[in-house]
């Protein structure tokens, strides 16, 4: 039973009249359509717990990566759907968040690169926790939500929130940096100290406090986990699932072609990972793993806490991370490209009311799609003019016809990079073709390492896929600055 009771919106937005918001309301509504089945059958005012991860890509167990120990996350997805096919606009943390977020993509909201608020381009847009805090909702955030502690949040959006840091033993340790301080994030720890001892640790601790009281009004719930995110620092407990000489280790193709000129970030790091030695590449998967282990963990107090206080039935859980990685791919150790291993995000979604519980989703979604529909589910009208689309539906049957298209974007100086992934197909253009185009067959080549722009068989799929890049983009690249890393 849901414990909160249903209420009206206390808080149309301050500049319009309540006449004008119900106006509002009922256009974006009939524009909108009906709610999915998914939302109508759900409680009037489910709350939402809306956990981010930060970096972790699609190897977790119930992905099918079975060598990656991930018990609480694969229970979430048993109860939800996984969506298989999920991909974020943009490849690293803030033009991602600033993205989904917004419900905007990364060439509207003039975010791609780490050091643009988005208020600064956008000061009146209404972001994803500030629709459900201006619709009554309780809305926390706990750890990293929006990039950064306070310089990119938004202060609109919450009634409460807080950035735990860890404690001083925490961050003592056994370790090292495994590019011998070429690459200052690039170093992992096993720590000294328990869970609690480290920031992610005391978040869920946080969540579980926020939830055991049981709070009566509706609630929006944002928990942002740090890790896997550099540096690579997680209880000693947890390196203990990944002894280093069972971890398998990726090897590209030996006789794979060279990369388009702007595929990796054309920077020192890759010099840096270039060096590697085995030993430091199974040290790098170790501690990607153990973070990811240790996030899991925490993960399943926050999913525990839900039912131990009588919550899981009037929540919808939304787990996902801002992007994907690589691990060795290309020779590259981190994220920030246009390849699917980055964009192609983990996403799982779990609704009181939804008819496909346990199952997995194989149709493309987007992350700007996040938005519409956690505002469909929980009946809020969103702002106007978002372009993502409420996957409700597909909470009910996945297997129904869906989108043609996600698309990812970046910025390398004033080259930008864009791509769009089908069902089948991944077609990428740099700098609207100038600087090389890359298309990849997934039914034959999901590693991405035969690109056919050049092969005369594919020119009719080329073209057609080229075409959908420029309908959905701006024709100008943005001329912004674009930071690789964090
Ligand atoms: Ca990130």
């Amino acid at each position: 039973m849901p414990r909160h009771r249903s209420e009206p919106s206390r808080a149309p937005r301050s500049s319009r009249s309540i006449a004008a918001g119900i106006t509002t309301a009922i256009i974006l509504l009939a524009v909108a359509g009906l709610p999915s089945r998914a939302a109508a059958a759900a409680p009037a005012r489910p709350n939402v717990l809306f956990i981010a991860i930060d970096d972790l890509r699609v190897e977790i167990g119930c992905y099918g990566a079975s060598h990656v120990t991930t018990p609480h996350i694969d229970r979430l997805a048993a109860s939800g759907m996984r969506f298989d096919r999920a991909y974020v606009q943009a490849a690293f943390c803030n033009p991602s968040r600033a993205s989904f977020l917004t419900g905007l993509r990364p060439d509207r909201t003039g975010v791609l690169d780490n050091t643009t608020w988005f208020r600064s381009r956008l000061p009146d847009v209404v972001t994803l926790p500030q629709l459900f805090k201006e619709s009554g909702y309780q809305t926390v955030r706990l750890g990293k939500i929006y990039h950064g502690e306070k310089s990119m949040e938004d202060p609109k959006a919450w009634d409460a929130a807080l950035y735990p840091k860890g404690t001083e033993r925490g961050g003592r340790g056994e370790g090292r940096n495994l590019t011998g301080g070429e690459v200052p994030w690039c170093r992992w720890m096993a720590a000294e100290g328990g869970d609690e001892d480290q920031p992610d640790g005391q978040i869920a601790r946080e969540a579980v406090a926020f939830l055991s009281k049981r709070p009566q009004k509706p609630f929006f719930l944002a928990v942002g986990f740090h890790k896997p995110h550099d540096p690579f620092v997680a209880p000693a407990g947890y390196f203990e699932h990944y002894p280093l000489d069972e971890l398998k280790l990726h090897r590209d193709p030996p006789d794979r072609a060279a990369d388009v000129p702007f595929a990796i970030p054309p920077r020192g790091w890759k010099t840096a990972f270039d060096k590697f030695s085995d030993r430091e590449r199974r040290e790098f998967l170790r501690a990607y793993y153990a973070c990811t282990t240790f996030v899991d963990a925490q993960v399943g107090k926050v999913l525990r806490a839900l039912e131990d206080f009588g919550l899981a039935g009037s929540t919808i859980v939304v787990l996902l991370s801002d992007h994907g990685y690589h691990l060795g791919e290309r020779g590259w150790w981190n994220k920030n490209t246009l390849f699917e291993l980055t964009a192609r995000s983990p996403l799982i979604v779990r609704a009181p009311a939804m008819r496909a519980k346990g199952q997995g989703c194989s149709r493309l979604v987007e992350f700007v799609d996040i938005y519409p529909t956690l505002a469909d589910l929980c009946g809020l009208p969103p702002p106007a003019g978002l372009p993502g689309r409420s996957f409700g539906p597909l909470l009910d049957d996945p297997a129904q016809r869906w989108k043609d298209g996600a698309f990812t974007q970046l910025v390398r100086g004033r080259v930008a990079g864009r791509t769009v992934r089908t069902e089948r197909w991944r077609c990428t253009e740099w700098d609207e073709g100038r600087q090389g185009v890359e298309l990849y067959d997934h039914e034959a080549d999901s590693g991405e390492y035969s690109n056919l722009a050049e092969d005369p068989k594919h020119a009719d799929v080329l073209a057609k896929l080229r075409a959908q890049l420029r309908r959905a983009f701006q024709p100008e690249p943005a001329k912004v600055r674009q930071d690789a890393g964090e």
